[in-house]
């Protein structure tokens, strides 16, 4: 057993004792009410799951293992020479509640180049799509074509003791974390770049190898991607990806199933896919006002003009937070730290002035704040990286990292198959007009 599954399950069999334990003595314990905006309003603020990778506070933003940004920016191992923190450390934080070592990383990083083969049969389900498939679309597709390989899957199907099911999700999200940036560049090079596929770099950490097998070779991108990696990785449960891969796994679904279930919701504009929609807004911006450096006065009329036009501000407001993002903030100094003179970085930042002055005086938005989308398009563009419709498969690359690790810990609890009470409209009419 490697080191990581070893601490996992020494950790594990103490966790899941202990959540028994409160399960069977206080699981009648009243802890929250709903009411019913919440059963209306997609359900929000409702404690209703289990979630220990993250949490997320409405002011202070997420903290992993309760660790913030900016800690963990400090402390989890860099890439040699490097001054951004590898996603490697977020993965080991977040699976076994303790700040790896150097080494530890190092480890980590080889395991996963050692599990990252894809099989020739994934390209070749890749290279069936029509070249203007959208790249969410190819990934989760992809990420379907490698299911055939699931040990979960494969031992359930053989009669697999439910006690050993952690420690098959453990061995298929390894592999799958594993694999899809070599997954994730196929379909970013297919798409853009003629199918001139680059071979990985086993030499290089996982989001730097990631940077390389993309083709953008400046340094600083692959620190870039790293920050990027760690930043997106998770933010509580509640949030629909995340929700979405816990939802289908607790159908005892493998971890292939339940993360294409998580991609296809990270594909909706109000998710995921509000990284895209941020920097095509930009560049239409640009393209209409004629100018890369908009004053303030253009940048509020244009805002105006698209709320007018019935759509919502892209990378701005949350369901939760209700203070500008820690996330849009670290990719804020990031771009102060390695970027000089960027229009398009400097429209975020005057847009970041804007904006929350304009949808705050609308009366109706909880949170006028920019969101991690709001910024992270600049940063690639930055690069060169300017095909925005591929934006969100990095996201979801990161998210990887989080929602299966806490898969990992849903079949170490034993969490149950998800299943809430929905109620009619009619019941909610007579139910509060009874009260
Ligand atoms: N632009 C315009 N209107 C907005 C807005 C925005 N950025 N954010 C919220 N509103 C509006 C809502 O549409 C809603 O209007 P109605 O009452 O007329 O329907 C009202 O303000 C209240 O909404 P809210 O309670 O503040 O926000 P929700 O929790 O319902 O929604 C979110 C949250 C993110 C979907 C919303 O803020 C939004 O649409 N933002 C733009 C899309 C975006 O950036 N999404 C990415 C979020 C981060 C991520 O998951 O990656």
């Amino acid at each position: 057993m490697d080191q990581l599954k070893e601490k996992f399950k020494a950790l594990a069999t103490i966790k899941a004792q202990e959540l028994k334990t409160i399960a069977k003595e206080y699981g009648e314990v009243q802890l929250d009410t709903v009411n019913a905006g919440q059963i209306i309003g997609g359900m929000r603020g409702i404690k209703a799951m289990l979630w220990d990778t993250s949490s997320l506070d409405a002011e202070e933003g997420i903290r992993f293992r309760g660790y913030s940004i900016p800690e963990l920016r400090e402390k989890l191992p860099k890439f040699e020479g490097g001054k951004e923190p590898l996603p490697e450390g977020l993965f080991w934080l977040m699976l076994v509640d303790e700040i790896p070592t150097q080494e530890e990383v190092e480890w980590l990083s080889k395991e996963w180049a050692s599990r990252a083969n894809v099989e020739e049969q994934v390209f070749k389900t890749l290279d069936s799509l029509p070249i203007d498939t959208h790249p969410m679309t190819q990934f989760t597709i992809g990420v379907m074509a490698m299911q055939s390989s699931s040990i979960f899957a494969k031992k359930y199907d053989e009669g697999m003791n439910r006690n050993d099911y952690w420690d098959a999700m453990y061995e298929d999200s390894m592999n799958l974390i594993a694999k899809l940036p070599r997954v994730a560049a196929y379909i970013y090079r297919r798409s853009f770049h003629g199918g001139n596929h680059i071979a990985p770099n086993p030499d290089l950490d996982w989001a730097g190898n990631f940077a390389h097998m993309l083709g953008i070779d400046h340094p600083d991108f692959r620190s870039l991607m790293r920050l990027y990696m760690t930043i997106h990785a998770d933010h509580e449960g509640g949030n629909a990806s995340a929700h979405t891969v816990h939802l289908v796994g607790s159908t005892l679904s493998d971890a292939y199933l339940s993360f294409a279930g998580g991609m296809n919701s990270l594909a909706g504009p109000l998710h995921g896919l509000a990284n895209q929609e941020v920097i095509k807004w930009i560049f239409n911006m640009i393209e209409s006002l004629g100018t890369n450096t908009p004053t303030k006065d253009q940048l509020r009329t244009y805002i105006n003009e698209t709320l007018a036009s019935g759509q919502v501000v892209p990378g701005y407001g949350h369901a939760v937070l209700r203070r500008p993002d820690p996330r849009f903030m670290a990719q804020k100094e990031f771009a102060h730290e390695y970027i000089s003179d960027d229009p398009t970085v400097q429209i975020v930042w005057d847009l970041f002035e804007v904006v929350p002055e304009v949808l705050g005086a609308l009366g109706k938005v909880k949170n006028p704040w920019p969101n991690v989308d709001a910024h992270s398009g600049a940063l690639l563009v930055h690069y060169g990286f300017t095909e925005y419709s591929y934006y969100t498969v990095l996201f979801g690359v990161s998210r990887a990292l989080g929602v299966l690790a806490q898969l990992c810990w849903d079949r170490a609890y034993g969490l149950s198959l998800e299943r809430p009470k929905s109620v009619t409209s009619d019941w909610l009419k007579s139910a509060v007009s009874s009260n």
